[in-house]
Order: C-alpha cells, then sequence, then structure tokens
C-alpha cells in the first residue's frame, strides 16, 4: 500500500518533526517499508496500490504509555470534596482515594472490567491512539490483580490496538495492613503469579509518602529484576522523596509524574536512559502548583513522553490531545516536544523500538489529520482532527 501527497511528520531524525512535504509512505504487511519525498520513490514500488492523502499530514500512531483505564466505578464524588477544600492526600488517609477505588475493582467481574474499560478505550482510539499501556493496582489482592491485567489483556483482542501492561501491585495498601507485611505476603507472590501466567510486560510502583517508601520500592524493583521484567515507577509526584534516583539506579524505562523532581534527579535519568514521563492531567485536576521540571529534562537531554494518567481519581483524562495541549499550555513544552512524547519518547518508556516513529521496518501505526502542520495537534482544546488510524498496515 502507498499513501501519497502526504505531510509527513516522520518524529525520526534530528529535527523533532522530521517533516516531509509532499511525501509518500509504503507500508507492507504491518511494516513500514519506505517513507520519503514523492520524487525519491523507489522504482520497485511505484505500482503499489496507492492512496491519495490529499496534502493530509501523518504522524506515528499516538501511543498513551501510563494509563489505569481498567478500574471499576468513579470517585466524581472526591472530585466534589476537593472543590470544596478537601486534599487528595487527606482524602486518601481518610480511607478515600485508590482505595476507594480497589473496593469497587474487587466487586468487578472481568467481563464487567472489559466493559467499563472499553468506551475509555474508545475515546482514545478515535483519536488515534495505536498502542496503550494499561497498569494493574486497584486489586491488591491476588485474584483481582490478575483479574484486572486479563481484562487488560483482553482488551486488545476486541479492539485494534496494541496493550502492554504494567504490574502495580504497589500502588496502595489494603486497609488493615501495614505497607511491608503487604508486599511480602500479597504484591510480590501476585507479581509472581502475574508473570507465570504471561500477564506482566513492566513492574510499576507508586514512591510516596501515602504510598511506598524507596526501600519498599527497591524490594519490589529487586524482585523485577530477579524475573527479568523492566521496571518504571510513579516518583515525586506530591512530594520530594527520592524515587527518581532509585529508578534511575535500576535503569528504569521511565519515571513519572516529577511535579517535585529537581535538576539532579533530570541529571541521574540523563545518565540512566530513563524517559520523564509527564502527565499534565493529574497536576492539572488535583490544582497542583508546582510544575515538572521540564527546562532540567531538557538542558540534560531526557527524553520526556506524555500521557493521559487515566484514573478515576487524579487524572479522570481520556484524550491524548488535550494533555499534548496541556503539555504545552501548562508546562511550555514546545509543540514538536508534545507530538515526540506521544509517540516516539512514549514507546521508549515502553521498552519499544518498532514503533514511535515513521521509519523503515517500524510498524505501520499512523495517524492521519485533517489538519496543515503538527502544531497544530497541540493548538486546539477538545476538537479531534483526526481523518484515520492505519493500525499494523490496515487503513
Ligand atoms: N498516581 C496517580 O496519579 C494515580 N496513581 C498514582 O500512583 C492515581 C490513582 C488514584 O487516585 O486512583
Ligand atoms: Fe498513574
Amino acid at each position: 500500500m502507498l499513501l501519497t501527497n502526504a505531510n509527513i511528520a516522520t518524529v525520526a531524525g534530528p529535527a523533532e518533526t522530521g517533516l516531509i512535504e509532499n511525501g509518500i509512505i509504503a507500508c507492507r504487511d504491518a511494516q513500514i517499508l519506505w517513507a520519503g519525498p514523492a520524487a525519491a520513490l523507489p522504482d520497485t514500488l511505484h505500482d503499489d496500490d496507492r492512496h491519495d492523502l490529499q496534502g493530509r499530514l501523518v504522524t506515528p500512531g499516538l501511543i498513551d504509555c501510563h494509563t489505569h483505564v481498567v478500574h471499576g466505578g468513579n470517585r466524581a464524588r472526591e472530585f466534589e470534596m476537593r472543590l470544596e477544600g478537601a486534599r487528595y492526600e487527606e482524602i486518601a488517609r481518610a480511607g478515600g482515594g485508590i482505595v476507594s477505588t480497589v473496593t469497587q475493582t474487587r466487586a468487578a467481574s472481568e467481563e464487567a472490567l472489559v466493559a467499563a474499560a472499553l468506551p475509555r478505550v474508545d475515546a482514545l482510539i478515535a483519536e488515534g491512539v495505536t498502542t496503550l499501556e494499561i497498569k494493574s493496582g486497584y486489586g491488591l489482592e491476588l485474584d483481582t490483580e490478575l483479574r484486572m491485567l486479563r481484562a487488560a489483556r483482553r482488551i486488545a483482542e476486541i479492539r485494534p490496538i496494541v496493550v502492554r501492561t504494567s504490574f502495580l501491585g504497589a500502588h496502595a495498601t489494603p486497609s488493615g495492613m501495614d505497607a511491608d507485611s503487604y508486599l511480602d505476603e500479597i504484591c510480590l507472590p501476585a507479581l509472581e503469579a502475574a508473570h507465570a501466567e504471561g500477564l506482566v510486560d513492566a513492574v510499576d510502583g507508586f514512591c510516596e509518602g501515602i504510598a511506598f517508601t524507596p526501600a519498599q520500592i527497591r524490594r519490589v524493583f529487586d524482585h523485577a529484576r530477579a524475573l527479568g521484567l523492566p521496571v518504571k515507577l510513579h516518583a515525586e509526584q506530591l512530594s520530594h522523596t527520592g524515587g527518581t534516583r532509585l529508578a534511575a539506579e535500576f535503569g528504569a524505562l521511565s519515571a513519572d509524574h516529577l511535579e517535585y523532581a529537581d535538576d539532579a534527579d533530570a541529571a541521574v535519568m540523563a545518565t540512566s536512559g530513563t524517559v520523564a514521563v509527564i502527565l499534565p492531567g493529574a497536576y492539572y485536576t488535583l490544582h497542583e502548583t508546582q510544575a515538572p521540571p521540564i527546562e532540567a529534562f531538557r538542558r540534560h537531554g531526557v527524553p520526556m513522553a506524555l500521557a493521559t494518567d487515566c484514573n478515576p481519581g487524579s487524572s479522570p483524562l481520556t484524550s491524548l490531545l488535550l494533555t499534548m495541549n496541556m503539555g504545552a499550555t501548562l508546562f511550555r513544552m514546545t509543540p514538536a516536544e508534545c507530538l515526540a512524547g506521544v509517540t516516539r519518547n512514549a514507546a521508549l518508556a515502553l521498552g519499544l523500538h518498532d514503533r514511535g516513529t515513521i521509519a523503515t521496518g517500524a510498524r505501520a501505526d499512523l495517524a492521519i489529520w485533517d489538519v496543515e502542520h503538527p502544531r497544530e495537534l497541540s493548538y486546539r482544546i477538545g476538537f479531534n482532527p483526526l481523518w484515520k488510524r492505519v493500525y499494523g498496515g490496515e487503513l
């Protein structure tokens, strides 16, 4: 298949959007065979089946690299409570927050979890998302953690999307238990069981005053390493606890949130190649005022990704385009950085090297937009200019 008359934002190469005007993309099976200016099309490809894109913009398929889309219930009441002045941490310490979603998730069957997640997944697909990360972490008991991961994998069987799963048993401590016994008796055995069932692509944790200390997360990461699984971490979201340095020490794929990270954190992330996953939806929802150190990430050359963090508590957000707009407006990321954040760098945050750019050999996952320039993808608020998606080479 040849996609002709396209403006291509390859997001590959030195220029951040790698724009090619009047370009052609050749796909065969599920792979990109060739992409470049129309005048340079190799002779061997001239006869392929042509689709004229009439000057539309083509980007890599979008990647949402941090979500909790599988969960039971909602927390609209906590949204109201925060508007009345309650703080996220107070609500969590009073037994609301993550633990209240745990109650609702435990009560849901696998089918119910899938059914509840699908409208959120469909909203992401409608904006050109082709790869989606989904975390567990609202079970905090063996059965429900496994059920969440099975529900996540099931979504990839009934929708045209690649799902990558992260085990987030170390998300919160269930009520009536202390954190260390929870880790030893429930979380780590659940990780082993989930891994034995082939349900885990990466291991995540929440390193925070209301969650787990760096010493506790270290035990989870040691376990992940023994199983040969890569790690990532919710770090420095509400306070500075040293999670980022720990993540870098373990060569984590990503450290996520990072509002309270500092210049030294950015420096160690640069040496470990850890991606900074920026989550403006949580910053916005929690009325946070401390912005992540974008300028330090830029200066140290830390790749930045952007994700929805779609979850019922701190980020009930199902739009990656709005996330890009927030990255630009709230954090002064450039529109080019925002696009790289939902494509190339989001792929890196998942340890995926076969997607996120338009290049020979990459997966043929593309988003085709009714816009003239990639900056328009960050510019509008609440408008979806997606024309069509190409998933695994299928238009
Ligand atoms: N940080 C977050 O933003 C989500 N998890 C986490 O560790 C929020 C989880 C929730 O409030 O339900
Ligand atoms: Fe999260």
